[in-house]
């Protein structure tokens, strides 16, 4: 046997053997690295004669080029086995149960939405859902807010780029009404819905967001007045607050969508900071805070929905979910609703087990 030969035999063995890559690492350095053997071996063919090069050269380069083939293949099979054993301790039993504990909830906003469908369904409206991404028309025109009205630069409106096939623009829904346009042109009344959801609006500090949550409620039927709209908000706003003792205060407003329209103010006081929801706003202690938008819905906007507005009236109201939210459970900074940080959830009591519903009592 050849030296060559012996020591391709002792390499090959050895790099066989090697039982992790930092070993091998080791292998390939003194064989084929700067000062490696073989590296040595191949420098010396310059200071030999042409014969001797002719019979050595091709010993020396078959020599590194098998102790390459055998670094690259024990290279590729002990990563092969790394990543086994790495997948092997990384096995999750998607049978198991959760975790005794577990940290996270139904974020405060889904379940404030839920319990409006529970309590608007106690006075018999369906939920109506629709696009956020709307047309023009739906979300203004149809709603008497012409293309010159101030309403439309208030709302702060995400336009898109370009027009739809018809050559309307098209926005993100700046509220929830386009829902309830839809629901008037496509159902017969009488009609009793709410229509939740997100809605969009380009305007951002510690008060707004970007993206927020809208509830409107729509009632079309025969002889349909004021008195019913105070009086199922009246409901609400006891179920949703636990209370009997709402007191509410209907002010004169304008909306181009309803005639007439009312600003709807909440008794309320002031307790170790925050602001608890009950009582009439004139006694000592209280205040009013304005809390939805309502009115009777305008004649032209039932017209434009293709209904008589001789045959059939309606009331129409709107409320910020969030708000909602905030008022309820305490929170003092709308931004820590995007922030999907666990410790805000549990400092405000929410929990994966304690979802409140009708039937088991809404406080969580
Ligand atoms: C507010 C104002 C309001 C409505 C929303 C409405 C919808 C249709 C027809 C008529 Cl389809 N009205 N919605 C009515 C009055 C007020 O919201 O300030 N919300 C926070």
């Amino acid at each position: 046997m050849s030296d060559y030969q012996a020591m391709q035999a002792e390499l090959t063995g050895a790099i066989a053997a090697a039982s992790n890559l930092d070993a091998l690492e080791a292998l390939r350095v003194a064989a084929l690295g700067k000062a490696g053997s073989i590296t040595g071996l191949l420098k010396t063919l310059g200071g030999m004669s042409p014969e001797e090069r002719q019979s050595v050269g091709p010993q020396i380069h078959a020599l590194r080029e098998i102790v390459t083939a055998a670094l690259a293949e024990r290279k590729a099979a002990l990563e092969g086995a790394a990543l086994e054993a790495k997948l092997a301790g990384e096995r999750l039993d998607m049978t198991l149960p959760a975790a005794a504990t577990p940290r996270g909830s139904v974020h405060p906003v889904s379940q404030v939405m839920d319990e409006l469908a529970e309590i608007f369904a106690d006075m018999g409206f369906a939920v109506a859902t629709g696009p956020e991404i709307e047309d023009d028309w739906h979300n203004f025109t149809a709603l008497n807010i012409p293309e010159t009205h101030p309403a439309r630069a208030m709302h702060d409106t995400f336009y898109f780029p370009d027009a739809n096939a018809e050559g309307q623009k098209m926005l993100l829904r700046t509220h929830t009404s386009p829902v309830q346009i839809r629901t008037m042109m496509s159902q017969e009344p009488p009609i009793r819905i709410i229509a939740p959801g997100r809605v969009y609006r380009s305007d951002s500090d510690a008060t707004h967001t970007p993206m927020f949550h809208q509830v409107e409620g729509l009632v079309i039927d025969r002889g349909i007045h004021m008195g019913h709209l105070k009086w199922t908000l009246e409901t609400f706003l006891k179920a949703y607050f636990e209370t009997d003792d709402i007191v509410l205060r209907l002010r004169p407003s304008y909306f181009p969508f309803t005639e007439p329209s009312a600003e709807v103010d909440v008794g309320y006081r002031q307790e170790k900071g925050r602001r608890i929801v009950g009582g009439n706003g004139d006694d000592e202690g209280h205040a009013w805070m304005e809390l939805l938008g309502s009115g009777m819905v305008n004649r032209r906007v039932i017209a434009n929905c293709g209904l008589d507005p001789d045959v059939w009236q309606g009331f129409a109201f709107g409320v910020g979910v969030d708000r909602l939210a905030m008022l309820k459970y305490g929170m003092d900074d709308l931004r820590a609703f995007f922030d999907g940080d666990l410790r805000w959830l549990a400092h405000y009591g929410f929990g994966a087990l304690s979802v409140p519903t009708l039937s088991g009592g809404i406080s969580a």
